[in-house]
């Protein structure tokens, strides 16, 4: 699957954020067969991430607040060429406070194998960053020109499920010569402890991840798919290969998997990969370019159509 010029050799990436800390994570996970891996987000400088507890189970998934830990960009450079050194397509996903920021990360990033950028601007709970960040589509539309000013890699932006109206955002990428978008990031959501009344999470409120927020991530694919030529990577409650198709319907050309590794094990992305090429067979379709937004080509709108904030311009070819 080749797209925004970069070859993957399966449409199922590694999701930002799970088993991405070291090199030797990545290249277990790409041995196991996924199509390529997205980093953990980083940053210029060291962060140690909010208190523990940080990652709880709740119904149909996972609910995160680790606060964009990372050891800052020059430690982590060596991670990322032992992941590149393995022969993985690497996505650096990066995050930073301001346009200069971004900028200043995507130019470190020259010369390190990575096949593309993915900027977060979508992690829902980090003060000054993420969705701080991206909820402005001025902001967003800046930090987007800024990288594209200083580096030739593709550059995706990942968004939040939080954003209503998707129209200003994709305006905002698409003038500033962003290559596509990651959909989506986690949704914002608390666990409380009835036993003793105290939030669960040390940072109380965190990020909702796994087959709950499946049907919002297929949603807001097909919304962008709708609204925009550049390519979509869905992401979000992925867990097998039919989940993939689905978000491959909705207009995806490649998905990642990311709290599926906390239920399947690190071979996940590989496994989704082969069932869905298996249920492809089975449907009768030649390829997974035949499927990439069937569902728009479906129809099937309601009588007051069946978007709500989105408009109907754009979209629609792979
Ligand atoms: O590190 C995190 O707490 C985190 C990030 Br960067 C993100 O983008 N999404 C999320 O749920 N958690």
């Amino acid at each position: 699957m080749t797209v925004a010029g970069v070859r993957f050799r399966n449409p199922v990436l590694l999701a930002s954020g799970i088993l991405d800390e070291t090199g030797a994570s990545m290249r277990r996970v790409w041995e196991l067969g996924a199509g390529g891996v997205v980093t953990k987000s980083v940053g210029l400088e060291p962060r140690a991430g909010h208190p523990n507890p940080t990652v709880v189970e709740v119904g149909c998934g996972l609910l995160n607040a680790m606060g964009l830990p990372n050891p800052g960009f020059e430690e982590y450079r060596r991670e990322v060429e032992e992941a590149v050194s393995a022969g993985a397509p690497v996505v650096l996903s990066i995050f930073g406070s301001s346009p200069e920021e971004f900028a200043r990360l995507a130019e470190m990033a020259a010369g390190l194998g990575v096949v593309a950028l993915e900027l977060n601007m979508s992690c829902p709970h980090a003060s000054g960053y993420g969705l701080e960040v991206g909820s402005d589509p001025a902001m967003v539309e800046e930090v987007v020109r800024a990288v594209r000013g200083v580096s030739g890699l593709p550059v995706f932006v990942k968004l939040s499920p939080h954003l209503s109206d998707l129209r200003p955002f994709v305006s905002a990428v698409e003038s500033a010569g962003g290559d596509g978008f990651v959909a989506i990031n986690t949704l914002r959501g608390m666990a409380i402890d009835v036993e003793t009344g105290f939030p669960v999470l040390g940072n109380r409120v965190g990020g909702y991840s796994g087959p709950g927020i499946k049907p919002v991530g297929v949603r807001f694919v097909y919304e962008l798919r709708r609204l925009s030529h550049l390519p979509v990577v869905g992401v979000g409650g992925v867990l097998t290969g039919r989940d993939a198709l689905e978000y491959m319907m909705a207009g995806a050309s490649l998905v990642q998997v990311g709290t599926a590794v906390y239920y399947r094990g690190p071979g996940a992305p590989g496994m989704v990969a082969e069932e869905m090429g298996e249920l492809l067979d089975r449907l009768g379709y030649g390829g997974v370019g035949e499927v990439v937004g069937l569902a728009h080509r479906r129809g099937g709108e309601g009588a007051g159509g069946v978007l709500s904030d989105a408009g109907e311009s754009g979209g629609g070819g792979v």
